[in-house]
């Protein structure tokens, strides 16, 4: 296609991509909110397990559906579809590849599929970290490899839109929101090399039969290489509509479009080598290596800092054009009649607590109070679960009205569920973290466990994690219904134009060398060649693939 087509490109064939791609991001999470609340209740004492026997065989089986319908299929559906949708538009450029964007969305189905059969049959009863011993059927392992797979082909639709774009442009600066689409995924990509190579040389000849045992600290280990950057791969793509659209929902502009792309070059070099940070207690694993990557954690924790600058400047630059007033009250002059700002919004605050917690998790010492405690749990519901989640919930009320071409059903609802889920989760997450204090378990079956009664402090906290789970299951549901209803109920036609913040201080006035790739995707293999060569190659070379396989639910 030329560029005489692209600037009259309607982007309704990419459209279409990204309805796919949000269809079953959305079946995904209705699934796994309503297991989530089983498990919030149980806490409580509420054991619903019996009733639904038929489906969900235990606790576990559905904390595996759980874990594994909303932080792996929701999010990389989502992503995979809203980052499409941006890069096209800020690339002003077809999708190279609408076949290819097509297979990739076929391929993902297709793994999804393949996984979902045993999980569904209890046979993958394994959880989202599928660590081995436990070892589930082959299907669970190959299907997710295939989902792997599919968002490579995703990264490659990117690329070549950008490349064609390039051709075009050979002097300008990229988009910032293309920019940052590509380094997610040129992240994401580099990041999922470890979960393939578990994958491919230990799970899948393991539970084909085709070798005896495995190693669970290898397996850990290359799991842990994917398992933290993938964190970043749910982060940035809400990142970028804190950066490149929220400032224009508050009516503001964006405070440094320089500033941001350092933030995500800074994120693509620094949100893979540390995955160790979830190894402290794992023995095996050499102290210095482990504190090379608690230092790098907290290297990353500076980005995240410089994002949450930028982006309270831009509400604060839009705050204070619409007669926002002092220190702090202008906040209170942001657009809060706008449920697709409030959600995002809501979702920052409480981001910000994340934050903290996850600061205590990367420490070395404090890690070990925490560690596999219900404060984990409470720790990624801030994150995953609130500032990611509710961010694309944010996003869906003005992105799906956009795509059906009718307005959303009921602002009004938008408005309290997102309000809802902020204070479901400031009650349920605050009561996990504190249960994890007070040393109760992370995935447990806590009402079922036989030291409860004698856990005297851990009663005043149990219940509040079911109302905090309650409000936030009524919040998904109030979600759920606006959703739907915008796509076949409403009849208004949509008034939506998509979100583009203008910088007060744009890309000219940054160093060229922040528009390149080769020097920034050097320096990212270097330091994964320095902080994790050492301790792969120490594992390849001395394991002895030796444990058996175990079924234990
Ligand atoms: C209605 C909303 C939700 C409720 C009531 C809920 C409840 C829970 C509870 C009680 C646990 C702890 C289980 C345990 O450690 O034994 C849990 C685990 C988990 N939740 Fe949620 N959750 C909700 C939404 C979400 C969302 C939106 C995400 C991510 C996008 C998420 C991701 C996870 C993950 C990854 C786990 C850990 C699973 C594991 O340990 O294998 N949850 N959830
Ligand atoms: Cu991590």
């Amino acid at each position: 296609m030329g560029s005489s087509q692209s600037a009259a490109h309607d982007f309704r064939a990419e459209n279409r991509l990204t309805v796919a791609y949000l269809t079953v991001a959305h079946v995904a999470l209705f699934i796994g909110v309503i297991l989530g609340f089983l498990q919030a209740l149980e806490y409580a004492g509420i054991d619903l397990y019996p009733r639904v026997s038929f489906l969900i065989k235990s606790y576990y089986h559905g904390l595996s559906l759980h874990g594994v319908l909303n932080v792996l299929v929701w999010t990389t559906f989502f992503i995979s579809g809203f980052l499409t949708f941006v890069a096209v538009r800020a690339l002003g450029t077809p999708l190279q590849g609408l076949t290819l964007g097509w297979m990739a969305f076929a391929l993902m189905a297709a793994g999804l599929i393949l996984a979902a059969v045993p999980l569904l049959r209890n046979e993958a009863t394994v959880m989202f970290t599928f660590y081995p011993p436990m070892k589930a059927h082959w299907a669970f392992y190959l299907g997710l490899t295939l989902v792997v797979a599919a968002t490579w082909l995703v990264a490659l639709t990117l690329y070549r839109t950008y490349s064609a774009w390039r051709e075009k442009h050979p002097e300008a600066w990229t988009p910032l929101a293309a920019f940052m689409a590509l380094v997610t995924f040129a992240m994401w990509t580099i990041a999922s090399l470890g979960i393939t190579a578990e994958m491919i040389f230990l799970l899948l000849p393991w539970s084909f039969g085709l070798i005896e045992g495995t190693d669970a600290l290898l397996a850990r280990t290359l799991f842990w290489f994917t398992g933290h950057p993938i964190v970043y791969f749910w982060l940035l793509p809400a990142y970028i509509s804190w950066y490149t659209m929220v400032p224009r929902q508050a009516r503001g502009r964006l405070f440094s479009d320089p500033m941001a792309r350092v933030s995500f070059l800074l994120f693509l070099m620094l949100s893979i080598p540390v995955g160790i940070h979830h190894q402290y207690a794992d023995p095996g694993l050499q102290q210095h290596w482990k504190l090379l990557h608690a230092f790098l954690t907290f290297a990353v924790f500076f980005p995240s800092l410089l994002t949450f600058f930028n982006v309270v400047a831009s509400l604060e630059n839009g705050a204070r054009a619409r007669g926002g007033r002092g220190l702090v009250l202008w906040f209170g002059k942001l657009p809060w009649h706008d449920p697709s700002l409030v959600a995002q919004v809501l979702a920052m605050i409480l981001f910000a607590f994340g934050g903290i917690s996850g600061l205590i998790n990367a420490s070395y010492s404090l890690n070990l109070v925490v560690h596999n405690t219900a404060w984990v749990p409470g720790h990624f519901h801030l994150t995953v679960g609130t500032a990611v989640t509710l961010t694309f919930m944010g996003i869906s009320y003005w992105l799906v009205p956009y795509l059906r071409g009718r307005a959303l059903w009921n602002r009004q609802l938008a408005l309290v569920q997102a309000w809802l889920w902020f204070v479901g989760m400031a009650i349920f997450s605050h009561s996990l973290h504190r249960l994890g204090l007070m040393g109760m378990p992370r995935r447990t079956m806590i009402g079922a466990s036989s030291y409860l009664p004698l856990q005297l402090d851990w009663h005043a906290d149990l219940p509040l994690v079911a109302l905090g789970g309650t409000l936030l299951f009524i919040s998904a549901l109030f979600y759920f219904v606006n959703i739907a209803m915008t796509v076949v109920a409403s009849r208004q036609p949509a008034s939506v134009e998509i979100p583009t913040a203008e910088a007060m201080s744009g890309p000219e006035e940054a160093p060229r060398i922040l528009d390149r790739w080769w020097p920034w995707l050097a320096v990212t293999g270097l330091l994964i060649l320095l902080a994790y060569g050492p301790t792969i190659a120490q594992l390849v070379t001395t394991t002895p693939l030796n444990a058996p396989g175990y079924r234990v639910w």
